[in-house]
């Protein structure tokens, strides 16, 4: 490549960039992973730590000049704790993948045995089988059991999954580590019951409380490590809204061992900028995560009721749909017949949702590819100060596409201008500029 197509190509990347942006505004996102940082964070995020090194722990580095990078990771850490009720935080991991296979790291070995939830039940890939890929299967070298599910309830099975306990230990298959938690969430997980019986057998208890992490600080969700869990993992960008990353936080009496499995098990340098924009969301979330929380699941449930009454199957309507920011929403009876052709139909209609396998998919042969499911989050909604109201508005579009197939090109240009009214972050202490502003620095 001459020079001056390297400058073209350039240019093309900073024209990308600033569509990208543009499109955000129009669109409105329900991807349950998802969610909008504040301006502060973006700050926090462009300094100059993100070109240094400051491997290990503050005050045990490896490197020279950290002295303020020091200072940030400490408040970060304290952050975390106040928000989170715990005795030990580390904001270093940078994933959460990598959060969960620190935990690992520090509390297994190749060859034990993890229970934990299987992929159509709503596991992530971070616990999946060697077969899979998974990085708990694969990396770690973990043979993998599966919690006992309820389909009806969207909940792991309490009694059937103690009998598989049980059932698994008299054939000397003893389950080392217990890994709760999930990427489809609804309702908190039983854990007490179940880690009663993983300790008396001398095992650890992990939650990965990735999706649920700001409701968890809440405390409007479920409180794990008072529920029985050792430790919680999460990534810092889901309704927890920080920038991409990881976070674990334990008891006192397992730091040591997280702390090197993070470094220098997992991490050689840990990324400094996101350390200081997570330490900027900890304390936004002190200050506002009541509020916001509580509202993502008023959105969610009101979404729910909203979407049933357009004609959609909303899941678990037994029990409200759910209890978190999150809804499973079956679409393999609607016109469009799967979750891949409805999130492409939407994607066109400026709608951004994500196809979800169903528990039950696999035996009606579907796969990830072609779901019969599709899952929806109300975090990014909700940041934008979207209320009830707007949820009708919302699955009100939604229709339009899954049931009146109407024009995705004129339902974008509805979808646009009611996305006028919602361009500025909310539960933050700045919102000088909009969620979505493209900022120019060259
Ligand atoms: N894959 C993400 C999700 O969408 O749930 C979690 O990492």
């Amino acid at each position: 490549m001459k020079p001056s197509e390297a400058q073209s190509t350039y240019n093309e990347i900073f024209s990308l960039l600033e569509k990208h942006h543009s499109w955000m505004r129009d669109t409105v996102n329900l991807i349950a992973s998802e969610n909008v940082h504040s301006p502060a964070v973006r700050e926090a995020m462009q300094v100059d730590f993100s070109d240094r090194y400051a491997e290990g722990w503050p005050g045990e580095r490896v490197y020279a000049g950290t002295k303020y990078i020091d200072e940030v990771e400490i408040l970060g850490n304290e952050l975390t704790k106040t928000l989170f009720r715990a005795d030990f935080a580390d904001v270093r991991p940078i994933s959460g993948v990598l959060a969960n296979l620190s935990i690992l790291t520090a509390f297994t070995e190749p060859g034990d045995r993890m229970m934990c939830l299987s992929i159509p039940t709503g596991g992530h890939i971070s616990s999946a089988r060697h077969r899979l890929w998974g990085t708990a299967g694969r990396v770690r070298g973990l043979k993998i059991q599966y919690f006992k599910y309820d389909e009806y309830e969207l909940n792991i099975d309490v009694d059937a999954t103690i009998r598989k306990i049980e059932r698994l230990k008299k054939k000397g298959k003893h389950i080392d580590f217990y890994m709760f938690g999930a990427s489809v969430f609804p309702f908190p997980h039983p854990i007490t019951e179940i880690a009663e019986v993983a300790k008396g057998y001398g095992s650890y208890v992990n939650h990965d409380a990735a999706h649920v992490a700001g409701l968890v600080a809440a405390n409007i969700f479920q409180d794990p490590l008072r529920e029985g869990a050792n430790s919680l993992t999460f990534s810092t960008h889901k309704t927890l809204p920080g920038p991409q990353g990881g976070c674990i936080v334990a008891h006192e009496e397992f730091a040591d061992r997280i702390k090197r499995g993070v470094f220098p098990a997992l991490h050689s340098n840990h990324h400094l900028h996101h350390v200081a924009a997570k330490a900027v969301a900890m304390a936004e979330m002190i200050a506002f995560g009541k509020e916001y929380s509580k509202q993502i699941i008023k959105n969610a449930q009101a979404l729910g009721s909203a979407l049933m009454e357009e004609g959609f199957k909303v899941l678990a309507e037994h029990k409200g749909f759910t209890k978190s920011h999150v809804l499973l929403i079956e679409v393999a009876n609607s016109p469009l017949q799967n979750g891949r052709a409805v999130e492409e139909k939407l994607e066109e209609a400026n709608i951004i949702i994500n196809r979800n396998l169903l528990p039950w998919d696999k035996r009606f042969g579907r796969d990830y590819i072609r779901p019969g499911g599709i899952r929806l989050g109300t975090s990014e909604v909700t940041r934008l100060g979207m209320k009830e109201e707007e949820m009708s508005q919302i699955a009100e579009f939604m229709r339009k596409i899954v049931f009146d197939q109407k024009s995705p090109k004129l339902v974008a240009k509805e979808v646009a201008q009611f996305r006028k009214k919602f361009q500025k972050v909310h539960y933050a202490f700045d919102t000088a500029r909009d969620a979505y502003d493209y900022v120019k620095l060259r």
